[in-house]
């Protein structure tokens, strides 16, 4: 199998646990409108890429899929409750998302964002429920994790500082740290959590757990620039949202302020620090080095 079926058949298993939340699952009573928007944002495609890390992780440690399936579904929650907020009218102001209308264009504004409020909780709920984990300690060690990597000082804490430096205060240069700071919380650090979130679920020793976040911290430095790269060059009818678009917004990205070419060699360095961070697990880390490989070469 090329590391692309193995992607899409993980996120086909992954598909059908968030849709049964739901059927059969914690938001099963939730209101008809407000459903229906929460699966727009949640089902509308999307490749699935944390909660595959989270899958990947946990396997390191020997846990599998069905261990880190609570998990696996609360941070693909997270993280699309993130884009319907993100793609609001106050914030992007997006159309497209995921080769579908955005929450909000599809349904309204007030809907959209009951629908990120809905997904938000739900993650937690998800989280805390006794089925996601026999061991209660380690049900609140990974509320604990997604909650500081999603937080204010993380992914929520990053898109504000995006949003003033876009909004309020674009007219002094911004320099490389502020964008990498910024970056590294607004989508650095949910990576990250997703890669630590399986070493958890796996019972992984604190070296180990630290050898996880190294390889997220460089797998998300990854991602970003190669999302900035995307934006810049790429084709909007295999990513699914329109692109030249931080330009146009005046967003400082590590590709304006560097360039293409030192991007792509930033990109080859990550890789190799991906490497070196799960060396001690052997072949055991094949996936998870191919998923540095597609994250820094992908073309969606
Ligand atoms: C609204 C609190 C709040 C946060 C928004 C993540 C984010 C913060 C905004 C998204 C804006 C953006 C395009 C960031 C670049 C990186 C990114 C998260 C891209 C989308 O992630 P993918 O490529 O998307 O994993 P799919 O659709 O495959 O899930």
């Amino acid at each position: 199998m090329s590391f692309a079926q193995t992607l899409a058949h993980r996120a086909e298993q992954i598909d059908a646990e968030l849709a049964n939340l739901f059927v059969a699952g914690p938001a099963a009573a939730t209101p008809s409108r407000l459903r229906e928007a929460m699966r727009h944002a949640l089902l509308g495609g999307g490749k699935r890429l944390r909660p595959f890390l989270v899958i990947e992780s946990a396997y390191l440690f020997g846990a599998g899929a069905p261990e880190a399936a609570a998990s696996a579904a609360a941070i693909e929650c997270i993280h699309s409750y993130s884009l319907a907020h993100d793609d609001l009218p106050s914030m992007d102001n997006d159309a497209t998302r995921r080769g579908h209308p955005t929450v909000w264009k599809a349904f309204d504004e007030w809907t959209a964002i009951l629908a990120g409020d809905g997904l938000l909780t739900l993650a937690f709920e998800i989280l805390a429920d006794p089925s996601a984990h026999p061991d209660p300690a380690v049900r609140a060690s990974l509320s604990l994790l997604l909650a500081r990597a999603s937080g204010s000082a993380g992914m929520v804490g990053g898109q504000a500082l995006d949003l003033a430096w876009e909004k309020l205060d674009s007219t002094s240069p911004a320099t490389a740290d502020q964008v990498r700071e910024l970056q590294s919380m607004k989508t650095g650090a949910l990576i990250t959590c997703a890669c630590e979130m399986g070493a958890v679920i796996g019972g992984a020793d604190d070296e180990a757990r630290r050898a996880l976040r190294t390889y997220g911290n460089a797998l998300g430095f990854a991602f970003q620039i190669a999302d900035d790269l995307l934006d810049a060059e790429g084709d909007s009818s295999k990513t699914g949202k329109a692109v030249a678009k931080d330009k146009a917004l005046g967003k400082a990205t590590l590709v304006e302020l560097w360039g293409p070419g030192r991007c792509r060699d930033l990109l080859a360095e990550l890789q190799n620090d991906c490497r070196a961070a799960l060396a001690p697990f052997g072949d055991k880390a094949t996936t998870l080095i191919a998923t540095a490989e597609f994250v820094a070469t992908r073309d969606r």
